[in-house]
């Protein structure tokens, strides 16, 4: 084959309304923040990638590191893994971590989906997989911190969008009893064969977390997710040494060592690394080693469309986690069937860019 070699890159900031309000212990939004990265070849092949940095008023910063890092790979023939190791060893200067790092995660998951495309296939059977057809997914877009009465309707709603088996709830209320009611209206609203999983958003101290996990612990909950400040990792190892419920965290990885340390120290069960604060897709291969050797098994956090071909390459998959606050920026997006998401039979990861949501929602650089 010949030569494809990287032209030109491309990025666009969009602030996305969102169906309804994010009500979390990290902030309330109204709308979610993208960063789209097309990376364009010499035969005009394009690349995409989006990434989600929480907070607008950083989308300049980050497309300002995914320039700089991208200069290097002008008119070079596209690839992915090279890319993504000689960019690690440039940050060193800067930090492997932060935003410099979810600038390096979008041009790693677009240099990806053009590779893939340069060979005309679905990025996880390019990479050897099968694409699987039962990747369990849960329901993640909704049960933010609302009132009580609100629950149960809400619950009913989410279950059904693609017949989800499970469903997440944001916890860490002023009391114990208050959680658990909210666990009940879940319940009353999306039957009691669903799996529950629960995320307190770092809102507690230490001991807390220990008295409010305590108290929770024999509800049913699937799991705990970030009790305390993310960074805590001895105080986490004492929590998950005394809580039955297993711990995850992982959102808040900032590349695979954050996954390695946190596994080592015993500090969380299970983990869910997040596609953009993990690195991108190469980072997030190499966690699922790490993962494996650990026999820890690896959920997905946001991003369905690329976390779901990584679960088919992620020996130790257990649950992708379903938004759809990107839908409106994806052409056809992807869809949830009988609790499952489905992988469109297309090359790369196989999204496109609603052109006219872009233009419409796009925000200054
Ligand atoms: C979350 C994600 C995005 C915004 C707020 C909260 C949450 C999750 O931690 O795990 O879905
Ligand atoms: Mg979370």
């Amino acid at each position: 084959m010949k030569d494809i070699l990287l032209k030109e890159v491309k990025i666009r900031a969009v602030n996305v309304p969102l169906k309804s309000p994010i009500i979390s212990h990290l902030g309330t939004f109204d709308s979610w923040p993208y960063l789209c990265v097309d990376v364009v070849t010499n035969n005009n092949i394009v690349g995409n990638s989006y990434i989600g940095p929480y907070l607008k008023e950083y989308l300049p910063s980050i497309a300002s590191t995914i320039r700089v890092l991208s200069k290097s790979y002008e008119n070079k023939t596209i690839e992915p893994y090279s890319f993504y190791q000689h960019s690690m060893k440039s940050l060193s200067l800067l930090g492997f971590k932060g935003i410099a790092l979810y600038g390096l995660a979008a041009l790693d998951i677009a240099f990806w989906d053009a590779f893939a495309k340069i060979h005309k296939k679905p990025f996880a059977n390019l990479l050897g997989g099968s694409i699987k057809k039962n990747i369990k997914s849960y329901n993640s877009r909704g049960l933010w911190l609302i009132e009580n009465n609100k629950i149960a309707k809400e619950a009913e709603t989410l279950k059904k969008e693609g017949d989800f088996k499970a469903l997440k709830l944001r916890i860490g209320r002023d009391s114990y009893k208050q959680d658990i009611k909210a666990y009940n209206e879940v319940i009353k609203g999306a039957g009691s064969d669903t799996i529950i999983m629960s995320d307190f958003n770092q809102c507690f101290t230490t001991n807390e977390a220990i008295r409010r996990c305590h108290d929770l612990d024999n509800i049913g909950f699937y799991w705990f997710e970030e009790p305390i400040q993310y960074n805590m990792l001895e105080d986490m190892k004492k929590i998950c040494k005394e809580i039955k419920t297993p711990i995850t965290l992982g959102e808040n990885f900032h590349g695979p060592k954050d996954a390695h340390d946190a596994l080592l120290n015993k500090s969380c069960d299970m983990i869910m690394p997040d596609l953009m604060r993990i690195g991108g897709v190469s980072a997030w291969l190499k966690t699922a080693s790490i993962a494996e050797s650990f026999n820890a098994e690896v959920s997905t956090h946001l991003y369905p469309e690329v976390s779901a071909h990584l679960m088919c390459l992620t020996p130790t998959a257990e649950w992708l986690e379903w938004v759809d606050w990107a839908n409106p920026i994806i052409k056809d997006p992807y869809v949830v069937k009988n609790g499952s998401i489905i992988i469109p039979d297309k090359p790369g990861f196989g999204f496109e860019w609603n052109e006219g949501i872009i233009s419409k929602y796009k925000v200054d650089l």
